[in-house]
């Protein structure tokens, strides 16, 4: 067996990606059947229609088969969110749902809709609601088209193009096509009892050329075409987008291929309107998009650009949502409104993680975690892969490579670091493992189509696959989390989640079959891209049990879906050790931010291959500015600790991670907004300059907030780089100083330490300087407040601080503190609701500096105020000029104020002026 494995491994490892290992929609008979239907010929017709309890209702039919009875309903939810449901009346069948993906709905506030019939034509109701959002929904009845459109401006259509078609349950018949009752994909036959049940629709989005979304593909982030549009011969051009989350082995760094996780979401935007539409459907599914060239400026709705999508699914039910924005954040912060937003996570978990495949023993593990001090670079977080366990039998150690785990964790405890261990779906099919008893005594497996355990090939042999789908089976996995549980665990041990897409070896394109058979008698066809979801929420679920509901928890997952985000972090799985990797993983990491995924990273270095220095360093200066920063590397690559590359290697890579630490209380603060609005940490420049075309598709550049700007340096033997400044103000050069006016493009020089961030002019940035272990060690350090000033010398920021570990801030216990600058006078006042809360949050910071970008230079003297228990106190501040942080290229030319030392907490001024004046 062991050797069957080995030979499967080396044989994957010498081939690299095969595409033929995966079906393309040539080779899916539902996405054969729809993607090249001839337009126009819709044959599904809206009979009649009623508002009950404010929610549309209509009676809608299929005209094919003599007639099939389907059902319509339009909610709509507060803040410009509609949502559309089609499904048959009485089906063979009950379709899966995958409610899971959505809040619940007492977080979602259903607005009324009232229903008017078109005066012009009969064929026409307009659905309207009073939320303030000026969108009406225009549907045509004969046959049903479903149009939004704000303010007489057509946004969005669903089957303007007549491609929607529902393939209803119902007996096999002569001359059905192939595929619709069996298909064979290379030597698996999927036994489809239930035949054809595809769900297929056109989507437009009117005056619009970019759309984004869709993760996960390695693509650009603006959404390329994958098809002719109609009048340029509707041909091919690539494939359609695919949503199957797969483990693609060395997966290409620009293919539309699927990969661990999908969001049926996209968002389309213009400089004049942001708006998008989320499908929510756990299948297998298709997406094609078609550029429309046009005229922006025509009033003539059919002249303006627009964008044709059309989205096949192999089965489900049709409940689309549609979004009307109107800018990109308010998209976001609807998408979100639905499906969740990533909580605030413990502070350690936006640390920098260490982790490879596979730290090989506790002696490892030690002389790794030392070394780390020896270089003095800090780190939060040790990772332990499979080989951790015994013999792969999750929630096990193996015995003689660890054989102490809990002296182990108690020693990086110590140090305020955490651990975390692998945890996979597949379960060793070991009689003697209790795990795998006590799941097939309580049917927690999925079932192959006969009813029997699925019995698949992964890392421990034979293994089942638990059935994440069942609700009891969540509960008691949950609770193998606890520390009784779990031997060999301590409350600082967190969890990864890997393999759930779930990757099966010898299954179909290397995961389960399309028939097997989940909890409600669902086939995993209906479920899969849901899978992986259940099966992080039920390991999230298990460490916040653990921790009594009070401490935070970190569960990182590869597979993911809709509403993951509410459970954790993810990140871009299997990368290569390659320049496009390196470049390309900016817009995988925007593109899951923007779909409400605002904790992911990818693989510093690169998980297959072995970077050279130069990349290594490069991908350590880029990911320290991902939301989730970890280094990952596959078993069979060389070592690469950061100190292992020698100097100037060690120092370079040690500034990199130190900027990180550096900015935790930054990062910190945008993770709070991120958990209130949806907002990502990592932005694409357009969610903030949205009328500025220009950066509509660039994907070499991002902002982190809105006040950070980022231009990592994405080639070999770079010797500057242009940059792209977006906006009216300024943007400051964090090393240098050096200002740069916004709308222009400069050639910045670079050198192997440098890594071109700005920023804002007007922005205020919380930083904690000092070198520590880990964050935990910098709790009670000193802030540093750098003040960047616009062009009309102003600047305002914001600070949130908690414990960073439990939930007491839901109670009150944090501060947030509104940090202004304006005629000369930099101000520190409260930000939080005032009243009393249940729970207070006490801090001693203070502010040990204050660095301010954009005052000419000059003599200055800087005089602090606030009111102490015995009267005001004012007194002089020392403000010399300096380097702006103490790293490497860093130059002397910030207003640097020395030890004002003033509690972060309070409320404090500081004058600044010309000696001669103040
Ligand atoms: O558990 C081993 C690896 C893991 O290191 C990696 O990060 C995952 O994406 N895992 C995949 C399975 C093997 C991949 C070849």
């Amino acid at each position: 067996m062991f050797r069957a494995l080995c030979l499967w491994v080396l044989f994957v490892v010498a081939n690299g990606f095969k595409s033929e290992e995966f079906r393309n929609c040539d080779k899916a008979s539902f996405c054969r059947r729809n993607r090249f239907r001839p337009e126009g010929n819709s044959t599904i017709v809206l009979r009649s229609g009623v508002v009950n309890g404010g929610v549309y209702v209509g009676t809608v039919e299929d005209t094919v088969d003599n007639g099939v009875a389907l059902e319509l309903w339009v909610i709509a939810y507060e803040g410009g969110i509609f949502r559309v449901r089609l499904k048959e009346r009485n089906p063979l069948r009950v379709r899966f749902e995958p409610p899971d993906a959505l809040v619940s709905d007492l977080d979602l506030q259903r607005v009324s809709i009232e229903a008017v019939p078109s005066q012009a034509n009969p064929d026409v109701t307009y659905l309207h609601t009073n939320d303030g959002s000026g969108a009406v929904l225009i549907v045509q009845h004969t046959p049903v088209q479903i149009d939004l459109a704000v303010n007489n401006a057509y946004l969005m259509s669903v089957n303007n193009r007549g491609l929607l078609n529902f393939e209803h349950y119902r007996e096999k018949r002569d001359g059905d096509e192939e595929g619709m009752w069996q298909e064979t994909f290379r030597s698996f036959t999927d036994s489809k009892p239930y035949g054809p049940a595809s769900v297929a629709f056109d989507l437009t989005f009117l005056g619009s050329e970019h759309v984004y979304g869709l993760p996960e593909h390695a693509t650009g982030s603006s959404l390329k075409e994958t098809r002719h549009s109609v009048a340029e011969g509707g041909g091919a051009i690539s494939e359609p987008y695919r949503l199957f989350n797969l483990d693609v082995f060395e997966y290409l760094s620009e293919s539309p291929f699927g990969l661990y996780g999908s969001i049926p979401l996209m968002i389309s935007h213009s400089a004049e309107r942001t708006v998008a539409a989320f499908w929510l459907n756990a299948a297998e599914m298709f997406v094609d998009v078609t550029k429309v060239r046009g005229d922006f400026s025509s009033q003539t709705i059919a002249q303006r650009p627009r964008v044709v999508t059309h989205w096949i699914s192999e089965t489900g039910i049709l409940d689309l949502f549609l979004f009307v924005g109107p800018r990109p954040k308010d998209v976001v912060r609807q998408y979100t409104g639905v499906t969740g937003r990533t909580p605030l996570p413990p502070m350690f978990a936006i640390a920098y993680h260490q982790s490879r495949w596979n730290y090989r023993d506790e002696e490892d593990v030690y002389e790794v975690d030392n070394m780390f001090d020896t270089h003095a670079i800090p780190y939060d977080v040790l990772w332990l892969d499979i080989e951790h366990t015994d013999g792969k039998r999750y929630f096990t150690w193996d015995k003689s490579l660890f054989p102490s785990p809990i002296v182990m964790q108690n020693r990086m405890a110590s140090k305020g670091r955490h651990m975390v261990t692998i945890v996979d779906p597949h379960i060793k099919r070991d009689p003697g493992f209790v795990l795998h008893e006590e799941a097939t005594a309580k049917g927690y497996y999925v079932k192959d189509s006969s009813g029997r355990d699925y019995d698949g090939w992964c890392w421990p042999g034979s293994s089942s696959y638990v059935d994440t789908l069942h609700p009891e089976f969540r509960s008691w996995w949950a609770d193998k989390f606890s520390l009784a549980n779990y031997v060999g665990s301590t409350p600082i041990l967190h969890i990864w989640n890997d393999m759930n897409e779930p990757s099966v070896f010898n299954g179909p394109e290397i995961s389960l079959p399309r028939d097997a058979l989940h909890h409600g008698g669902f086939e995993h066809r209906e479920v899969h891209n849901a899978y992986g979801m259940y099966f992080h929420m039920a390991s999230y679920e298990g460490l916040l049990r653990r921790g009594g509901y009070k401490e935070r928890a970190f569960v990182l997952s590869r597979a993911f879906f809709a509403g993951s985000q509410r459970v954790g972090a993810v990140w871009t799985g299997d990368n290569a050790a390659q320049w496009d990797h390196l470049a390309k993983s900016i817009p995988m990491v925007l593109t899951l931010g923007l779909s409400g995924l605002a904790f992911s990273g990818a693989d510093v270095g690169g998980f297959f291959g072995n970077p050279d220095a130069e990349l290594l360093l490069r991908w350590y200066q880029l990911g320290a500015f991902y939301p989730f920063f970890r280094a990952h590397a596959h078993l069979d690559t060389k070592r690469r600790e950061p100190w292992l590359f020698g100097e100037p290697w060690t120092s370079d890579i040690r500034d990199a991670v130190r900027r990180r630490y550096m900015l935790l209380p930054y990062y910190y603060t945008l993770f709070k907004e991120t958990s209130k609005t949806g907002v990502p940490v990592m932005r694409p420049l357009w969610l903030e300059y949205p009328s500025d075309a220009a950066v509509f598709a660039l994907d070499s550049q991002f902002l982190v907030g809105k006040d950070l700007l980022v231009r990592p340096v994405l080639e070999a033997g770079a010797k500057q780089q242009s940059v792209y400044f977006p906006g009216n103000d300024v943007w400051y050069d964090v090393l240098t100083c050096e200002g740069y006016l916004g709308g222009r493009v400069a050639d910045i020089v670079v050198s192997l330490s440098s890594v071109p961030v700005f920023q804002r002019g007007g922005s205020i940035i919380p930083r904690k300087d000092r070198a520590r272990r880990s964050s935990t060690q910098m709790e009670k350090d000193p802030y540093t407040l750098v003040v960047a000033l616009n062009l009309v010398g102003e600047a305002e920021g914001t600070l949130y601080v908690d414990d960073g570990k439990s939930f007491d801030f839901d109670y009150g216990a944090y501060i947030r503190r509104r940090f202004t600058f304006a005629n000369n006078r930099l101000e520190s006042v409260n930000d939080s609701p005032i009243g009393r809360s249940a729970m207070e949050y006490a801090t001693d910071c203070l502010v040990e500096r204050v660095v301010i970008l954009g005052l000419a230079k000059d003599q200055y003297r800087a005089v602090l105020e606030m009111s102490a228990q015995h009267g005001r106190v004012r007194r002089d501040v020392d403000a010399v000029y300096g380097p702006p942080m103490l790293l490497k290229g860093a130059q002397n030319r910030a207003l640097v104020l020395r030890l004002p030392n003033v509690p972060v907490s309070s409320d404090w001024s500081i004058t600044i002026g010309k000696s001669s004046v103040v």
